[in-house]
């Protein structure tokens, strides 16, 4: 029987209405969903091409084990989590707990029961080896907000639909489709900004597909900060902040004022490369319109100073009257009472903070209470007390996300015991003891309690799984479920969790993701507060009677400032002496040590390194290659399609180069999350994309630093983006230093 079931894509953030036709429980196509009220019938292609993945003959169905001779062989689900518990509870008494982690990868923020479990696991076990794909991603934005508001939960998100002047700032949202904020059809949300007569700017140093539809104002590879600093010296020096207002809503503004007074577009044009009249234009614009603001994203938090950049994106919407207002940046808001208390109460209680301890290698802060992944190698490498004995790895590819990953596979082949839940092989899972089988989004109900407080129009949406899980496929929450089983008698948190679980089965209601989300829709805006709201809603009413979702409100609210600000007189501080100490390390460059600047980019048909197994993404004979301005192209003989070296100081890969005018002279682009070698089970992904060198594409972060020391000093986050590079032909590439990409190190590893 075929029939049409109503649920929403979980591969990026706007999670756009979907409809899944199924055929006797089997996935047979994807398309948008037209009666979704925010997508409104629009889907990008990877989501439309996710039946491929869903059904992909690449797909792991099965748990895997390693054999001696390295190939994986089918075991049951009994024979490896016996196994698994064996050697786990070896570690826990060799090491203790410390010697226990857990990576997290991007997709698992797409699935609460993921998210949750996880967290509270590796909280509750006392690991410091907590990491995710949030040290390459965001985690500074959590720092900055933890700085400016007390709240490292506390994100504003940009307005979308009644800002008039929206500067865009390392973001491609018309690519991405918009990042830490939820914003379905963001395209035609931004073109609808300028419709009304408003202006998007994008600052961003390549011409991005978002930047041709608007104002493109480049910019020279992190410098974003002097330019912040740059339009706040504006906004004070000309009088264009309201006083009183800041009075009011902050503290520390003397000193800031004080901070930005040797930054003025002349001094930070020849750095920034941006004219002195444009940066005052700009403030004067920020300043002067009622309803603009300012937003930055991963372009932002990838620089050396990314805490700073990001806290100085928030103190520009502020200063300039345009946080926490109408058409500013504002603030989301789940519903639930007390959640300025209950994170107070968290931040006192638990690692949930920012620094609530610091790696044992490197010294850098948590966030969250998640360690840098670049320092997770050297955490394997380095001998003594809470060395990196075992590890999970969840809905990540890090040998491919994380800097160096060589570095990162030669210690991953050191462990006792590496086990990956995936639902492919990859690059990382190749050095895994165990692979076990994870659930597709379709293959498993969810509410993404991870994205609540960010729709850019609040919105709720519950789905339930469309189809079974295929094969022996299995949700990752249920896994841990059995972990803390495993680990119970060593970890007495760990053991108070055990015995909820073990009491609440005899009852027959094991807590669930499904429990927890309802919980939350009941007592959250448009909920039915248990009875008292008649007609409100729960997670049943959601998937039953509103499968398209709900619009809970037309917009978001102003005036959260005082709920999220944990701060004493729940004032924003803009004076704190470990965020504006990173002004004095605002990297100068005088003396580049190579003479062009990395960046990165995603495009429109890959997410990160994992969709590139399906033939609908891959059509076109699409290839990995860096952009380059056509100027640098041929200042150094190369041509549209020739294979080049491009190194970094901290290592090299080859690749073929696109040649561009879209981007800043001086500006390299490469997209990550390629370097697809034979290691990882994706067929089409090893052979597609194959250059005259037979590679999937290159890993462009054996370009990045994993040394402590190049990380951000405040987050702990790899520096991926300014990277000074140099690129050449490949017949003149020296010769003599082993080439540093992911095929090397993979056919090492596998040996
Ligand atoms: N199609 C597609 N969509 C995706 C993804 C994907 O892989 N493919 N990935 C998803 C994920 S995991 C995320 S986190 C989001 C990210 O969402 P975005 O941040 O919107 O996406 P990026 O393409 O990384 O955009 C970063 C931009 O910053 C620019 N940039 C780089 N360095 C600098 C700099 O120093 N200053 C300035 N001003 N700009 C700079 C880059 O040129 C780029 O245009 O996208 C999500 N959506
Ligand atoms: N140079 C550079 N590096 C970057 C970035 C950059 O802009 N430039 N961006 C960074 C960012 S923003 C991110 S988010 C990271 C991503 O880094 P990672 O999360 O480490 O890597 P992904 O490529 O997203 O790999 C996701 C894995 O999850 C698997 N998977 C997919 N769905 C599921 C599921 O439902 N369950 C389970 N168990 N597995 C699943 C996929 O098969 C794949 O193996 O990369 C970062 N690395
Ligand atoms: S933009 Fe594409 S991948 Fe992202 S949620 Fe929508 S359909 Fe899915
Ligand atoms: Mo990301």
């Amino acid at each position: 029987m075929r029939e049409d079931k109503v649920t929403y894509c979980r591969i990026c953030e706007p999670l756009c209405g979907m409809i899944a036709t199924v055929e006797d429980d089997r996935l047979i196509a994807l398309r948008p969903d037209k009666d979704h009220p925010l997508s409104k019938g629009f889907a990008c292609p990877k989501g439309v091409a996710f039946t491929e993945i869903v059904n992909d003959p690449d797909r792991v169905l099965y748990p895997l084990r390693r054999s001696r001779d390295g190939e994986f062989e089918q075991v049951s689900w009994d024979t490896a989590m016996t196994e698994i518990g064996t050697k786990l509870r070896d570690v826990q008494r060799r090491h203790g707990n410390s010697g226990i982690g857990w990576y997290l990868g991007n997709p698992a923020t797409f699935s609460t029961g993921h998210t949750l479990w996880s967290g509270a696991f590796m909280s509750l076990l006392g690991t410091p080896h907590s990491y995710s794909a949030g040290s390459q991603d965001v985690n500074n934005r959590f720092v900055a907000s933890h700085f400016l508001y007390g709240n490292p939960t506390a994100v504003p998100i940009p307005d979308i639909n009644r800002v008039e002047l929206l500067v865009i700032v390392g973001a491609n949202p018309v690519v991405s489709h918009g990042s830490v904020m939820s914003s379905p059809r963001i395209r035609e949300g931004l073109n609808a900004i300028t419709d009304r007569g408003g202006r998007v700017v994008v600052v961003d140093p390549r011409r991005t597909e978002t930047a041709r539809e608007f104002e493109w104002l480049p910019i020279v590879p992190d410098t974003d900060a002097l330019l912040l600093l740059a339009l706040l010296h504006v906004m004070f020096d000309e009088g264009l902040a309201d006083a009183e207002r800041l009075a009011r809503q902050a503290s520390g503004m003397d000193t800031l004022r004080g901070v930005v007074a040797e930054f003025s577009p002349e001094v930070v044009a020849r750095r920034t490369d941006v004219a002195p009249e444009v940066i005052r234009e700009l403030a004067r614009a920020l300043a002067g319109t009622e309803r603009a603001a300012v937003y930055g994203r991963v372009g932002t938090s990838l620089g050396r100073t990314g805490t700073l950049t990001t806290a100085l994106l928030d103190i520009v919407n502020l200063v300039a009257g345009n946080l926490d207002v109408v058409g500013g940046s504002m603030f989301g808001d789940l519903g639930v009472p007390g959640q300025r208390l209950g994170m107070t109460a968290l931040q006192h209680v638990s690692t949930f903070t920012w620094a609530g301890r610091r790696s044992r290698v490197g010294n850098l802060p948590q966030v969250l209470g998640t360690a840098p992944a670049s320092v997770m190698a050297k955490e394997m490498l380095t001998p003594g007390p809470g060395q990196l004995r075992a590890l999970f790895v969840s809905a990540g590819n890090p040998v491919l996300s994380v800097p160096n990953g060589d570095e990162l596979s030669a210690a991953l082949d050191g462990l006792d015991l590496l086990v990956s839940l995936d639902i492919y092989r990859n690059e990382t899972n190749a050095h895994a003891h165990y692979i076990l089988p994870a659930t597709t989004m379709y293959e498993r109900g969810d509410f993404l309690l991870p994205f609540q407080m960010l729709f850019t129009t609040p919105f709720k949406q519950a789905t339930d799984p469309v189809i079974t899980p295929r094969g022996e496929a299995r949700e990752e929450w249920t896994v841990i479920n059995e972990l803390v089983g495993v680990l119970a008698r060593r970890a007495p948190m760990l053991a108070a969790l055990h015995a909820i679980n073990t009491v609440s089965s005899v009852l027959g209601r094991v807590p669930s993701p499904r429990m927890l989300s309802d919980l939350v829709v009941r007592i959250g805006q448009g909920g039915n507060h248990f009875g008292f709201s008649r007609g409100g809603l729960t997670y049943r009413k959601l998937v039953e009677e509103k499968p398209h979702g709900v619009v809970v409100a037309d917009h978001l609210t102003p005036g959260a400032l005082r709920k999220v600000v944990t701060h004493r007189g729940r004032k924003v501080r803009v004076d704190d002496p470990d965020l504006l100490a990173e002004i004095d390390r605002l990297p100068t460059d005088d003396d580049p040590p190579l003479p062009l600047r990395l960046i990165g980019m995603r495009e429109i048909r890959s997410e990160n390194s994992w969709q590139h197994n399906a033939p609908m993404l891959l059509r076109g004979g699409r290839r990995h290659t860096a952009r380059m301005h056509s100027d640098d192209a041929r200042a150094r003989g190369i041509g549209e399609g020739d294979l080049v070296e491009v190194r970094s100081m901290h290592g090299r890969i080859r690749l073929a180069v696109s040649v561009i005018d879209d981007i800043k002279p001086g500006v390299v682009a490469i997209p990550h999350g390629w370097g697809h070698n034979g290691s990882g089970g994706w067929t089409r992904a090893n052979a597609a994309a194959a250059n005259d060198l037979g590679t999937g594409g290159a890993n462009v972060n054996a370009l990045i630093s994993s040394n402590p020391d190049d990380l951000e000093r405040l987050a702990g986050m790899a520096n991926m983006t300014g990277v000074p590079i140099e690129v050449s032909p490949l017949e003149s590439a020296a010769p003599d230093i082993p080439v540093r990409d992911a095929s090397t190190s993979a056919n090492a590893s596998m040996s």
